[in-house]
Parts: structure tokens; sequence; C-alpha cells
């Protein structure tokens, strides 16, 4: 091929302390381990892989009111921010291999360093919105969103390690999709900032066509923006995707997992991926974790163009008899 498809830019970002679970931070070289770079190539992109971000623990990271490791995750973020930044002024489609969802924070604020505005689709069984004050749990895995989003700037307090953040997106560009794990505050803060969501309800009523037509409608209303698409691996069922933190029964099939991947890749705009939260170590068995790289994969793969209805390059011609 004279030209790639596209060009992505791959970071891995092996980092657990989001969340209590160890077994997370294998994610990027497993996902790698599974052919990823090679796949992609096959399917016609070009692939720079930058390698994982060093990261680096902070001693004495003591819980700031129910916040845990807020130094640890925030220096974490910093570095992957300063890489991802990097990788879009080199020009590439960004894809940060998780990896917790904490680091989310670094990879959203890194690409909206270099473009003026984004969207971010979020599919995800959790909407990760939990503030400092709301969180049940304390994992800033859980938290992310409260950090970025400039309607809940007022709501969050001053936590060591944190407090560089300056928030980028909208509630109004953001539309979530496959949730069915809420806590009482992310709900009312869903509601209460009229956030886009398409819950699993919605997914069952509307199907996953109407679902991506609307997330389309609803980015593009306010103009058409480079899109940040975050994509949790819990989003898809457990049956598909058990090797994950925090499981939740009731998830998008395989094929609703990747035609949101490929509505995205036929939008154009995917400026930068996060695939998160695959724990080898939370898997029973081989098959189990295997099943869960593999749509890992195949979620990445979807977002570079590949079809389900088959593909040949563009001077294919079929072999004559001679
Ligand atoms: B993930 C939770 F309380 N909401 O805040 C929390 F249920 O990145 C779970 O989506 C968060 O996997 C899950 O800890 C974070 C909990
Ligand atoms: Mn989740
Ligand atoms: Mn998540
Ligand atoms: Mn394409």
């Amino acid at each position: 091929r004279a030209r790639a498809l596209h060009s992505v830019g791959l970071v891995g970002a092996p980092f657990s302390k989001g969340q209590p679970r160890d077994g997370v931070e294998k994610g990027p070289d497993l996902i790698r381990g599974a052919g990823l770079v090679e796949k992609l190539r096959g399917q016609g992109c070009a692939v720079k892989d930058y390698g994982n971000v060093d990261f680096d623990d902070v001693s004495d990271d003591s819980p700031v009111g129910k916040v845990r490791r807020p130094r640890t995750v925030g220096l974490a973020n910093q570095r992957l921010a300063d890489a991802v930044k990097a990788i879009k002024e080199d020009g590439y489609v960004s894809v940060m291999l998780g990896g917790d969802h904490s680091l989310a924070i670094g990879s959203i604020l890194g690409h909206a360093a270099s473009q003026k505005g984004l969207s971010v689709v979020w599919v995800d069984a959790h909407a990760d919105i939990n503030t400092p004050l709301t969180t049940p749990t304390g994992n800033i895995h859980g938290q992310p969103l409260s950090y970025l989003i400039k309607e809940l700037h007022c709501k969050i307090p001053a936590v060591p390690g944190l407090s560089w953040i300056k928030p980028c997106v909208s509630a109004d560009d953001i539309v979530y999709i496959g949730l069915r794990d809420l806590d009482p505050g992310e709900h009312y803060i869903l509601k209460s900032l009229g956030i886009k969501a398409y819950s699993m309800t919605e997914v069952d009523r509307l199907g996953i066509a109407k679902v991506m037509e609307e997330t389309c409608e609803h980015m593009f209303s306010r103009g058409k923006k480079p899109i940040h698409l975050s994509y949790d691996i819990d989003a898809i069922d457990p049956t598909v995707t058990p090797a994950t933190g925090t499981p939740v029964v009731g998830g998008l099939t395989y094929r609703e997992g990747i035609y949101i991947t490929e509505v995205i890749h036929q939008t154009g705009l995917l400026s930068a991926l996060d695939m998160v939260e695959v724990n080898p170590k939370r898997g029973k068995t081989d098959d189990e974790i295997k099943s869960t790289v593999d749509t890992a994969v195949d979620v990445v793969l979807g977002c570079f163009g590949r079809t389900r209805e088959g593909s040949h390059p563009p001077n294919y011609s079929v072999p004559q008899p001679s």
C-alpha cells in the first residue's frame, strides 16, 4: 500500500494503583503478546510502539480522606499525559493500553493538550465519576471523570498529588455506553449535569445500532470534535471478558462491543483510545484470560478499520487460470 490507512501510536501503561487488585499492570504486555501490533499492520496501519511508561512509586502515600494513593496516581498520570501529548504531536492516533482506568486522567489530559476540544465516549459498566467525597471505595479508577469535567470542578476538594489536574471536558461532550453499576452520587451527577448516557437498559430498548446513531448525533450537534474513546473491558459481559477487576453481569455482547468500535472508526474522528482494566490475575482459567485479552485486541482492531464483512486490497484481482 502506498499510504497507511491509519497512524497508530501505541503506549503501554502498566499501572494498578488506582485500585487494590494486582495483575492489571500486566495488561499492556499481554495485549501486545496477543499480536496487536502485527494485526494492526496486517490491516494497513502504520504503528509506532512507544513502549511502556515508567512509573515511580511514591513512598508514604497515605489516604487523603477516602482517596487512596493520590500521590502515586497523580504522578503516574502526569507521566502518561506527557507521553500521550508527545504521541499526538507526532501525528498519531494515541492508543493507551492499561492498566486501570485511573489512567484516563492522564490520557485525556495529554490528548486535550494537543487538541482544542474533545468528545469523550466512555464505554464501561461503571460511570467512573465519583468525586473524592462521593467515592464509596476511595479507589481512583472509579473517579477519573470527576477530575476532568469543568462543571464538577467546584465539587472537587484539593487532594495532594491530584490538585494539578485542570478540567478539560464539558459535561455536554461526554457519552456513556454500557452502564449498569452506578453509585448514588454518580447517578445524581449524571442526572444533574444532563450527561448523555446509554445504560444497558437503553441498549436493550433501542438496540446498539440506534444507540450509536444517537451517540454520533449528540457528538456532532456541537461540531465535529476529535473523539477520545475510553474503553473499559468490563463494559462487555463477564461471560466474554471475565479477567477484569470489577466484573458486572448483564453486559454488552461481544458483537455489541465490537459494533461500537466499527461506528467510531467510521466517523473518521477517532483521535485517542484507552483499552483498560484487563487483569489476567482475575481470570480463573487460561481460557478466561485468553478470551478477555483476545476481545481487547479485537476492540482495538475494530477502532482501526477491521470489518467483519471482510476486506481486500484495492488492487486485488481474482487469479486467471492460464
Ligand atoms: B472501573 C465503584 F463503588 N463505583 O467507585 C468505585 F462500585 O474503572 C467501582 O470502571 C469503580 O472498573 C469501578 O469504586 C472502576 C464501586
Ligand atoms: Mn468498569
Ligand atoms: Mn472504568
Ligand atoms: Mn479507516
